[in-house]
């Protein structure tokens, strides 16, 4: 084997090594998960917000041409929130500003990621698929505030 062979192999070891570890990293110490397709469920139509324990919610999203249901959702701080997002029409995105969430939302399919808001304000959703001549106004907002709702 030929030495620029070897180092290039010994470099792809390393690089693996490296990639493994950024996403142990990610996923232990940054508990950062992976968006889930449900595919068990039925998609809903209409969007629901609903407590399931103190400090937890299950909110149902809904997108559409072009807006989100809900369009603003007001919830205390320290809130958990199972987020269920899906489609009416065509493919769109669901982004939270400063959270990591970043999902489709695809007719006929849910998709679910919990995410949790430890800070008060107000934090913009948007999608991030252009779909269409009014994508720029499909926004909407979380509202989170002090001391419950
Ligand atoms: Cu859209």
């Amino acid at each position: 084997m030929d030495k620029s062979e070897k180092l290039a192999l010994i470099l792809s070891g390393a690089l693996l090594v490296v990639f493994f570890g950024a996403i142990m990293y990610a996923a232990m110490a940054k508990d950062i998960d992976v968006p889930t397709c449900i595919t068990g469920m039925d998609p809903f139509t209409t969007d629901t917000l609903f407590q399931t324990g103190p400090d937890s919610y299950e909110l149902q999203m809904v997108a559409r041409m072009w807006a989100f249901q809900p369009s603003t959702v007001r919830l205390p701080v320290g809130s958990t929130v199972d987020l269920y997002v899906t489609s009416q029409d065509i493919i769109h995105g669901f982004k939270i500003e400063q959270h990591n969430v970043n999902l489709m939302a695809v007719p006929g399919a849910i998709n679910y990621i919990r995410v949790t808001f430890n800070k008060p304000g107000e934090f913009l959703y948007a999608c991030h698929e252009f779909c269409g001549a009014a994508h720029h106004t499909m926004a909407g907002r979380f509202i989170i505030e002090e001391g419950g709702l």
